[in-house]
């Protein structure tokens, strides 16, 4: 059995490290990066050269396949046309952010037990996130226009806000959860979030300052803190081919 409960209902694998396969930037692997760290699950990372076609399902289809290090791995690992992160821990291999963001959330000995009320409202911001990254990918892979990132975002913030507390964290518990690295990864990431937005980005992110501020909260969160230093934290950083 490679799993089984431990006292306080918590599941607990005896396999080795889920490996995480995503890229060198941030995009829709940092989340469960960011979970697992809160969790204290500890990961092995397996990281790629960004190289992608397109920002949605569609623009990918109308792009035609490409040839890199991530499509060859994941075909040699029975994960074709896959897109990342895909997460390999035993016999499980599984793609989609959602999936393996809950599955780290599952793992992880210290992540917070949250309630099926909580647990929807984290759901709900991962699709929020997914929102705004479709369309400010677009921006940087498919030639969408720029303009769109700041109404997307503004809407998708405006909503969001109403969830969120004036101190602490989303659901009032002493650890953040999955809504709370949402809104630090709409406010902080480097790619696309802050590139797409520009020089507009501080005036933007000003109109929203519940969602900054939670966003500052998590990133202050001890355990946080210290992934965020991580050499595989990407939150911040440009792709490995254009750092200096
Ligand atoms: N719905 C999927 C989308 C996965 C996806 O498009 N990932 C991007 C990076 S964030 C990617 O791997 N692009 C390159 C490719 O699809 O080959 C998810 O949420 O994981």
């Amino acid at each position: 059995m490679p799993f089984k409960q431990n006292a306080s209902g918590k599941w607990v694998s005896n396999m080795a490290k889920p490996n995480l396969h995503y890229f060198d930037v941030n995009g829709r692997g940092e989340v469960p990066k960011l979970v697992a760290a809160i969790g204290g699950l500890e990961l092995d990372f397996t990281e790629y050269p960004f190289v992608a076609n397109g920002a949605s399902a569609a623009d990918k289809l109308k792009a035609g396949n490409v040839e890199s290090e991530h499509t060859k791995a994941a075909t040699a690992m029975g994960m074709n046309g896959c897109g990342l992160p895909i997460v390999v821990h035993g016999d499980i291999k599984v793609n989609q952010s959602f999936a393996v963001t809950n599955y780290f959330a599952n793992l992880g000995p210290n992540y917070p037990k949250v309630t099926p009320a909580q647990r929807v409202i984290d759901d709900m911001f991962l699709g929020a996130l997914e929102d705004c990254m479709g369309v400010a990918a677009g921006v940087i892979l498919s030639g969408y226009d720029g303009a769109l990132v700041p109404k997307i975002m503004g809407k998708v913030l405006t909503h969001l806000t109403k969830y969120l507390p004036e101190d602490g964290f989303t659901h009032g518990l002493n650890t953040p959860s999955i809504a709370d690295v949402c809104c630090l990864v709409l406010t902080q990431a480097l790619i696309p979030f802050n590139a797409t937005l520009g020089e507009g980005a501080a005036e933007f992110y000003a109109g929203f300052p519940k969602v900054v501020a939670v966003g500052e909260r998590t990133a202050a969160f001890p355990a946080v803190a210290a992934w965020l230093t991580n050499e595989y934290c990407n939150l911040k950083k440009p792709p490995k081919a254009a750092r200096k």
